[in-house]
């Protein structure tokens, strides 16, 4: 596993058009909580990854948690919204056009990657990433912006 990511480091690093780091690593644990509050990402990159870490050890259904990504202005109606699609759907309502970008739902030890496109982004707005397991995002939420 460690070698798997540093060979894919490697890759990163290696491409001349990525000179930024395009990816991030984001912790959650079983005592429902993000490793980090605030992810900046640099205009110069693409596509940016999120990759969501689950370092618990309870199930999903148990400890559910994901990495979803909106406009600060949409959290709400997408958490609500999550809530009333239920687990079959992973708490997201399915089409769900407010969603910029998500991982899975996972359970401990399991890691899925959400993957933004820069692109879309505006300099100036406030997005806002969450967990749409219900009752999580009260803790589970940090902030997203493009910089420089
Ligand atoms: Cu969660």
């Amino acid at each position: 596993m460690r070698k798997l990511i540093a060979i894919a480091l490697l890759g990163l690093l290696s491409t001349p058009l990525m000179a930024a780091e395009c990816s991030t690593t984001v912790e959650a644990s079983d005592a429902m909580q993000f490793n980090t509050k605030t992810i900046t990402v640099p205009k110069t990159c693409k596509a940016f990854k999120v990759v969501l870490k689950h370092t618990g050890k309870l199930p999903v259904t148990a400890m559910g948690h994901n990495w979803v990504l909106s406009h600060s202005s949409d959290e709400a109606g997408v958490i609500s919204d999550g809530m009333k699609a239920g687990a079959t759907n992973s708490y997201e309502k399915p089409g769900d056009t407010r969603i910029i970008a998500h991982t899975k739902l996972i359970g401990g030890g399991e890691t899925d990657t959400a993957t933004i496109n820069v692109t879309k982004l505006k300099a100036g707005e406030q997005y806002a990433f969450f967990c749409t397991f219900p009752g999580h995002a009260a803790l589970m939420k940090g902030s997203l912006s493009l910089g420089q």
